[in-house]
């Protein structure tokens, strides 16, 4: 199954690899895995600072308790674009491009299973992005119902034009989900099939693992979305009455389909985070993952568990008594495995000497406040707290922690301990820790204060509200203006490296893994020879991975 690249190398393999790929390759179709991993985490940058800007005007408006800084539809169109760009056009594809880079090389392959779908996979995003924005200068904005949309809200028009935004976010979601398959289809091939000699399922990172089982998810439920999405726009556009409560449609079905993706969508997006906590973890504490194949098979049972919650987001959907006592137990279940996870990572970094590069302190931090939104999340899975706090700020506080102080922390610690093998160049390490403490503390000021206001009963997707709640609300905002702030830093860092860094050598953590066997950058078919794999994953109680990681990382 592995494909033959030999025809396309040209020249010598050491220039080509100190010189690694001209920018102009990134904005070109290439099919080479590592290229369109870069493009997808590029692109999906550039969405999260879109996507945040969306956040600064909307923490910006509530300041006040009035609305007066944007009017109300444009408040709606605000929250549902953040959300919708910040699930669909950061998380989720940033991780599909971070494991196309890291996949093959993890597991001693050439490339992809299918080389060509997976650059069509990429180049189906940035029209669909770009389809998405366009919708704000529709003559009545972008879509308004939220990332949820549910019906029969999002089938409420205003002014029944045929093409508005709902319409046109309904047509880039179907874009963005078919290009998510298409990806899942050849993650999952990719990993069963491509693997080297002796990379037997036991002997794969857990990042490995974490791709592997989000994109299994991914295959499973991901069609249940977009069969609803299609269903919703036959409704919006051409008057079937699939979700319309006043014909004889229901709009509750939608919820079921559109939840029975989202739900296994949180663990799509924070699996890969997990992951890179269990790579990053052993390396900066030099010793093995604890409880290797307890974390690998919870992995897996994360993603199981995981297709059987999603009525914990209906319990105020007139659900009945015992589907809601039923979800309550699975969804409670979750924390099983997820505990095994946590206690590995603990017991991996206890009494061990930490060296706190910045890779490191992400992972730390972004892995403390799993725990953090982990626990809210039980607490939400228990129906009658549920019930008090369904559709408040604590929940919006709860997502959050999940979604920003989790897996964003996850994805920036991702970015500093592979940096130096995918640019080939090392970043600068002052500038990386200022970066970790301008995100690490406004986000916990900013989302931790959303759970006192949900307490006290503010409700989410308000643009006024009581003023007994501006405290709380000014905190959030003013520490959500450092949390922009805080990008600066991290742009400067990645863009003045990769121009003009010092040269990284090939192992440059001292880490375990294949990636680190070959050159930073790695050469167009990734290995000189596909290595046979003869050792566990995170050797580090072998001597040759017992150096101490020191701060010379460089040549
Ligand atoms: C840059 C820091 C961020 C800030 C300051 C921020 C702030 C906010 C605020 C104030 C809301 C509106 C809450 C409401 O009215 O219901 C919101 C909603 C939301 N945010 Fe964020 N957010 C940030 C990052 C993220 C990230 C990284 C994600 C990734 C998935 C995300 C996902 C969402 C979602 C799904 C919603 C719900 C939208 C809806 O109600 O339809 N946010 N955010
Ligand atoms: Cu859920």
């Amino acid at each position: 199954m592995t494909h033959d690249f030999s025809q396309e190398i040209t020249g010598d393999r050491e220039s080509q690899n100190q010189q690694g790929n001209t920018w102009r390759e990134y904005f070109s179709f290439n099919t080479d895995h590592k290229v369109i991993g870069i493009q997808y985490m590029v692109m999906t940058f550039i969405f999260f600072l879109i996507g945040g800007l969306l956040a600064m005007l909307i923490r910006a408006e509530l300041l006040t308790p009035e609305s007066n800084l944007v009017d109300r539809p444009l408040y709606n169109g605000l929250f549902t674009m953040h959300g919708t760009i910040m699930i669909f056009l950061w998380i989720i594809p940033f991780n599909a491009g971070l494991s196309n880079y890291l996949v093959p090389l993890m597991i001693g392959a050439r490339d992809m299973a299918f080389p060509l779908l997976n650059a069509i996979s990429f180049w189906i995003l940035p029209p669909a992005g770009l389809l998405l924005l366009s919708s704000f200068f529709l003559p009545n904005g972008t879509a308004q119902a939220g990332w949820w949309s549910y019906p029969p809200i999002s089938l409420q028009i205003p002014g029944d034009q045929f093409i508005n935004g709902e319409f046109i976010w309904i047509v880039s979601l179907v874009l963005i989900g078919i290009s998510s398959i298409m990806g899942a289809v050849n993650f999952v091939t990719t990993i069963f099939w491509m693997r080297a000699p002796g990379m037997t399922f036991f002997r794969m990172p857990v990042f490995v693992w974490s791709v592997f089982s989000a994109q299994l998810l991914q295959l499973i439920n991901l069609p249940a979305l977009t069969a609803a999405l299609i269903l919703l726009l036959l409704d919006l556009s051409v008057g079937t009455q699939f979700f319309k409560p006043d014909g004889n449609g229901d709009p509750i079905i939608y919820q079921h389909l559109f939840w029975f993706y989202s739900h296994p969508a949180v663990y799509i997006m924070a699996l890969p985070a997990f992951g890179i906590f269990a790579e990053v973890l052993p390396a900066f504490s030099r010793n093995p993952l604890f409880g290797y194949r307890s974390v690998a098979i919870a992995t897996l049972g994360i993603a199981l568990i995981s297709i059987f919650v999603w009525v914990h987001h209906m319990f105020t959907s007139a659900t009945p008594g015992w589907m809601r006592m039923t979800f309550m137990a699975t969804s409670m279940l979750v924390a099983i495995p997820t505990g095994i996870k946590a206690f590995a990572w603990t017991a991996t970094i206890w009494r061990s000497k930490l060296h706190l590069e910045t890779p490191m302190l992400f992972a730390m931090g972004g892995a403390a406040m799993f725990i953090f939104g982990g626990v809210t999340g039980v607490m939400l899975a228990a129906t009658p707290f549920d019930i008090h706090v369904n559709n408040t700020y604590f929940v919006v506080g709860h997502f959050h922690y999940i979604v920003f102080n989790t897996i964003t922390m996850a994805i920036f610690a991702a970015i500093y301990y592979w940096f130096p093998k995918i640019t080939g160049r090392m970043y600068a390490e002052g500038w990386g820790k200022l970066h970790f403490w301008l995100t690490f503390i406004p986000a916990n000021i900013t989302f931790f204060s959303m759970h006192p206001l949900g307490l006290q009963g503010m409700l989410r997707r308000v643009s006024s509200y009581d003023p007994q709640y501006q405290g709380w609300n000014v905190i959030a905002s003013l520490a959500s203006f450092l949390l922009g702030a805080s990008t600066l830093p991290f742009i400067a860092n990645i863009v003045g490296s990769w121009l003009y860094g010092p040269r990284a050598v090939d192992d440059p953590w001292h880490a375990t893994g294949l990636e680190w066997t070959t050159s930073s950058p790695p050469p167009r078919d990734n290995f000189e020879e596909i290595p046979t794999v003869t050792r566990p994953p995170y050797d580090y109680g072998n001597p040759k991975y017992s150096v101490i990681v020191n701060s010379d990382n460089s040549e």
